[in-house]
């Protein structure tokens, strides 16, 4: 994933998104993938309808802590983190899923101005900002359709409005690349000039914790990685036979990280666009980094990208983080 350059309007108009959330981006990147080796993949593309309907799943399994995790910590420290972001706030939320976890902070700030969810899933966004209006009256809700690792335009601040506050919940963070990870933030302390970001980020922990939470016993997690193969043949036209592949899921504790993995059972070729390409037994198509940090890393790292760190809040178990980082 490459985090592109967040822009902002400066006209106050609705949103009029240019920058489409799959261009055929999918088709040039599967391509790409089968083209070259080792293979891998943006796990950006696991997000359709069905992969965030499995992914909603794997936020309620018994082995996936970090969602309530970070409810638990979000749910007791709002009235703190309401403190900070102070009367007027606009929440700029990136990759807003199922805009759960922003209605903690919604029933915790003072008078919220507008928010702003942001998201790849137009259609998802759409009924969730819906569902949103009708349970906070009055609370002007601006849903914007876009990559935000790409180009993306902001409706400038609307006036009178307080903070700007950024929410990156879920450490989805922990699925950029390092560089990319710097680059996100860059970006996000930009676009959030004087005010500040709210981000979730998983710590490293003993690895059979990880482990499980990326290999639960239901088999979500496999069904969830598989589901690329299967979105590529629905939407490409790809002939992948699913059972030809297996999940693997393995931490990677010199690179702190969760590393997913689909892995051909024998050898095997798949068709796109007329073109075959071979699968060695055992070949590897990578399709998922998850870093897990430090707090000191962490806050390091938005050093880095122009943030002076605030406080930050755990579980007993610090298993996870929450960090309030102040934007330039
Ligand atoms: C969205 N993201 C933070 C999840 C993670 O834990 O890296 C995606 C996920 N992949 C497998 N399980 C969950």
């Amino acid at each position: 994933m490459r985090a592109g350059q967040l822009m902002e309007r400066q006209d106050g108009a609705p949103q009029a998104q240019d920058a489409q959330p799959d261009d055929g981006a999918f088709a040039q990147d599967m391509a790409a993938m089968l083209a070259h080796r080792p293979r891998g993949i943006s796990p950006k593309y696991f997000y359709d309808a069905e992969g965030s309907r499995l992914f909603d799943r794997i936020c309620e399994l018994p082995e996936y802590y970090p969602t309530r995790t970070e409810l638990g910590i979000l749910q007791q420290q709002a009235g703190e983190i309401a403190k900070l972001a102070g009367p007027r706030a606009e929440i700029v939320e990136f990759g807003a899923g199922s805009l759960l976890k922003v209605r903690l902070l919604l029933d915790a700030f003072d008078r919220p101005a507008r928010y702003l969810p942001i998201d790849i899933s137009g259609d998802h966004l759409a009924d969730a900002a819906a569902l949103l209006r009708r349970d906070y009256a009055g609370l002007d809700v601006q849903p914007v359709a876009a990559d935000y690792t790409r180009r993306l335009l902001l409706p400038a601040p609307l006036p009178g409005a307080g903070q700007r506050v950024g929410f990156f919940p879920g450490s989805t963070l922990g699925n950029f690349t390092p560089d990319e990870a710097l680059h996100f933030l860059q970006v996000a302390a930009q676009v959030l000039g004087g005010g500040a970001l709210l981000l979730g980020a998983d710590l490293v922990k003993n690895p059979a914790v990880l482990h499980a939470a990326y290999n639960d016993a239901q088999g979500v997690t496999a069904a969830f990685n598989l589901n690329l193969l299967a979105r590529a043949n629905r939407e490409l036209g790809t002939d992948f036979d699913l059972a030809g592949f297996a999940h693997y899921a393995f931490y990677n504790a010199p690179q702190s990280r969760i590393e997913m993995h689909l892995v051909s059972m024998r050898r095997q070729s798949v068709t796109l666009a007329g073109r075959a390409f071979d699968w060695a037994e055992g070949e590897t198509l990578h399709t998922e980094n998850s870093y897990k940090f430090t707090i000191d890393g962490l806050r390091a790292l938005a050093v880095r990208a122009g943030f002076r760190p605030g406080p930050v809040w755990t579980d007993p178990e610090r298993l996870f983080s929450v960090h309030w980082l102040h934007a330039p």
